[in-house]
C-alpha cells in the first residue's frame, strides 16, 4: 500500500521553518517570553494568570469562558488573579507552606481553577484527583502524598477515607454542606472574607509545583512530580504546537485530573494569554459540535477515543454547525488512526495534528506541525529542543525502521524531576542516558515516528492509563473473587477496554449475577474508568514461578494468538 501523505498547511503558523529551528535553537531562547527573565521572580501562577491581569489591555478579556449544562460563567484575568489571591489568603490563615501537598478531587468548575492557582501562589504543590475517582483511588493518592488539605464537593465527600488519612488536616467544601467540625472548611464564606491582594511566594524554577499520578504495570500509582520549570516547554509548544495567536479561543477537552487538561487545559493557554473553553458535563458529539460553534473555537486539542466517537456519529452532525472559525485541530492519549484523520479533512476541511507525551513527560515531544507533512498513522517529529530516538533495551540506538523502546535524550524543562517517594522508580526510567517511556515504535527513514504498542501492561482506554495491578488488587478484595488477571483488550471506539479474569474462592457458584456484582464492586471501589468492561471466569490464572501474573499469555489466549515463550510459567 503506498504511503498516504497529507501536504503541509499553507498560512501564517507561528514555526515556520521546522528544519532551520531544530538546528539553531536553544531552550534559552523561550526564557525572553517571561517577566522572571527579568525580574528574576518566579511563579506559574504570576505568568499564567496575574501577568496578564496586570497589564492594562488583558486585564478584562476572558480567561475562562465556563460552561455547563446548568452553568454558565465568564471570568476574565483579572477576575481570576483576585479569586486565586482569596484562595491564597486562606489557605495561609490555615497555614499552608510552600512544598506542601494540596489536593483537589472536584469536578471542572470555575472554583477548581481559583483554588488551583490559589495553591501554586502559596508555593504549594497541587494534586488534582480525576472526578470519577472512589475511596481506594483517593486513599492510595492522599496517603502517598501526605496531603494536608483537601478541597472538594459535599457531594465528592463521602469517597475521602479520612479515618485512613492521618495527614488530611483540613477538608474545604466547595457548596453548601452541613459539616460542622473544625476539620471543614467552607469555601464560599472564607473567600468571601478573604482579601483579593496576596504576596505571592517567589520560587524556584526547579521548586515543586504539581504531582500527578499516573499507572504503571506494577504497584500503586505513582507520583509524578513537576516542578515551575515545565513552563518553559509548555510555552514554546504553544506556541509552536498548538500554534496559538493573540485574540484566539481555544478548547482543551481534557480533564485536569489528567496531564492533558492541566499541561494544556491551563498551562499552556494561559501562558500564551488566549482565552481557554471549559466545558463540564458530559460528552455526546451534539454538546461538543455545538461548543466549537458557540464559543468559535479556534484551536482544538483532543483525544482519538472522542474523534472516533465523532466520526461514528457522521457527517451530517458536523455539517448542522457553523465550525468556521476552527483552524487548528489535535489529539492526544492514544494511537489516532489513519481514518481518522483522512475523515478530519473531510468532515472538518482540517488536518487533525497528532501528539505524543506522556504525564512523565509533561509538555509535547513528538508531534505534527502545522508547516510539515503529515503521513497519517505517525506521531510526527521530535520538537526543537528534543532528541527522541528508538533504543534497544540496553540503551542503544536502532536503525531506522527497526522497532524498539522509544526514548528521549535525558533532560528537557518540562521532564518529571522525581517520583514521589519512590526514588528507585524514578531511575528505573533512565538507561544510558536515555529516558525510556516503556512505548514501543520505529521511525522511519525521514524521522517520523510510528506508534506500535506498550511495552509494559499498562492498558490505555479511551485515553485514560489503566494499571491492571491496581484493578487486580480490587478484584480480589471482593470475596468471591481468589485470583484476577486484567488485560487490555483492544476495542474499536475506545482503543482498548479492560477485560479481568477471575477465579473464584470456595463455596461460591459462578453465574453471571456475580460477575456484575464483582464489576460493579471495582467501579464503586475504584473508579469507573478502571472497571472492566469484560469479565470472565477462569479456573486458574497463569503465573510464573516467582509468581508473577502473565498477562501477555491471557492476552494471547484473548486473543487468539500464538502463546510464544511459556518456560518461566508455573506448573
Ligand atoms: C499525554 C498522555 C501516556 C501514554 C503513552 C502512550 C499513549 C499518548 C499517544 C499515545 C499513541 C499518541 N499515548 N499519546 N499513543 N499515539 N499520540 O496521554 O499521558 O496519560 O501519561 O499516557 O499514552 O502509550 O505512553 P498519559
Amino acid at each position: 500500500m503506498e504511503l498516504q501523505k497529507i501536504s503541509a498547511r499553507q498560512g501564517n503558523h507561528n514555526l515556520q521553518n521546522y528544519e532551520k529551528m531544530r538546528e539553531t535553537f536553544n531552550w534559552e531562547d523561550i526564557q525572553k517570553n517571561f517577566s522572571w527573565n527579568e525580574t528574576g521572580k518566579v511563579n506559574m501562577a504570576h505568568e499564567a494568570v496575574d501577568r496578564h491581569a496586570q497589564n492594562p489591555d488583558k486585564k478584562n478579556q476572558v480567561a475562562l469562558s465556563y460552561s455547563a449544562p446548568d452553568r454558565e460563567e465568564d471570568i476574565t484575568f483579572e477576575q481570576l488573579s483576585i479569586s486565586s489571591n482569596r484562595f491564597a489568603n486562606v489557605l495561609k490563615k490555615y497555614n499552608v507552606k510552600k512544598g506542601d501537598r494540596i489536593f483537589l478531587f472536584m469536578p471542572r468548575i470555575p472554583e477548581f481553577y481559583a483554588a488551583f492557582f490559589g495553591i501554586l501562589k502559596t508555593g504549594a504543590i497541587a494534586g488534582p484527583l480525576f472526578e470519577a475517582f472512589m475511596e481506594q483511588a483517593i486513599r492510595d493518592r492522599l496517603q502517598d502524598s501526605e496531603a494536608s488539605v483537601l478541597i472538594t464537593t459535599p457531594d465528592l465527600l463521602g469517597r475521602v477515607p479520612q479515618e485512613d488519612l492521618p495527614d488530611l488536616e483540613k477538608i474545604i467544601l466547595v457548596g453548601d454542606h452541613n459539616e460542622n467540625s473544625d476539620t471543614y472548611i467552607d469555601y464560599q464564606e472564607e473567600m468571601k472574607s478573604a482579601s483579593p491582594d496576596f504576596a505571592i511566594e517567589w520560587v524556584e524554577l526547579e521548586d515543586g509545583m504539581l504531582i500527578h499520578y499516573t499507572s504503571g504495570s506494577t504497584g500503586k500509582p505513582k507520583g509524578v512530580y513537576h516542578v515551575h520549570n515545565a513552563m518553559i516547554q509548555q510555552y514554546a509548544t504553544a506556541d509552536w504546537v498548538l500554534d496559538l495567536k493573540e485574540g484566539d479561543v481555544y478548547w482543551c477537552t481534557a480533564d485536569p485530573g489528567w496531564v492533558t487538561g492541566t499541561s494544556y487545559g491551563i498551562f499552556a493557554p494561559w501562558l500564551k494569554g488566549v482565552t481557554n473553553v471549559v466545558r463540564g458535563g458530559r460528552f455526546t458529539p451534539e454538546d461538543w459540535y455545538g461548543t466549537l460553534d458557540k464559543y468559535n473555537v479556534n484551536v482544538w486539542y483532543t483525544a482519538p477515543t472522542a474523534l472516533r466517537k465523532l466520526l461514528s456519529a457522521g457527517e451530517e452532525a458536523v455539517k448542522k454547525h457553523d465550525l468556521s472559525s476552527l483552524r487548528h485541530m489535535l489529539s492526544v492519549g492514544e494511537p489516532l488512526n489513519p481514518e481518522v484523520v483522512t475523515w478530519g479533512l473531510d468532515a472538518f476541511g482540517l488536518r487533525i495534528h497528532d501528539t505524543w507525551w506522556m504525564t512523565e513527560t509533561g509538555a509535547q515531544l513528538i508531534v505534527n506541525l502545522p508547516s510539515e507533512e503529515i503521513r497519517p498513522g505517525s506521531m510526527g517529529k521530535p520538537i526543537p529542543g528534543i532528541e527522541a530516538s528508538i533504543v534497544d533495551n540496553e540503551g542503544n540506538e536502532v536503525p531506522p525502521n527497526q522497532m524498539g523502546n522509544l526514548a528521549i535524550k535525558e533532560g528537557w524543562p518540562a521532564m518529571m524531576r522525581a517520583v514521589w517517594n519512590n526514588p528507585s522508580k524514578f531511575e528505573s526510567y533512565f538507561i544510558n542516558g536515555w529516558y525510556v517511556s516503556g512505548d514501543s515504535a520505529y521511525k522511519d527513514e525521514d524521522g517520523y515516528f510510528w506508534f506500535q504498542g506498550r511495552l509494559d501492561d499498562v492498558i490505555n482506554t479511551s485515553g485514560e492509563r489503566v494499571g491492571p495491578f491496581e484493578v487486580e488488587s480490587k478484584l480480589i478484595e471482593h470475596q468471591a473473587v481468589a485470583e484476577a488477571g486484567v488485560i487490555g483488550k483492544p476495542h474499536p471506539e475506545r482503543g482498548e477496554i479492560v477485560k479481568a479474569f477471575i477465579t473464584l474462592n470456595e463455596g461460591h457458584e459462578k453465574s453471571d449475577e456475580l460477575l456484575e456484582e464483582v464489576r460493579q464492586f471495582v467501579k464503586t471501589g475504584l473508579s469507573a474508568h478502571a472497571a472492566p468492561r469484560e469479565m470472565e471466569f477462569t479456573d486458574s490464572i497463569p503465573k510464573t514461578r516467582s509468581g508473577k501474573i502473565m498477562r501477555r499469555l491471557l492476552k494471547s489466549w484473548e486473543l487468539g494468538l500464538p502463546t510464544g515463550d511459556t518456560s518461566t510459567l508455573e506448573e
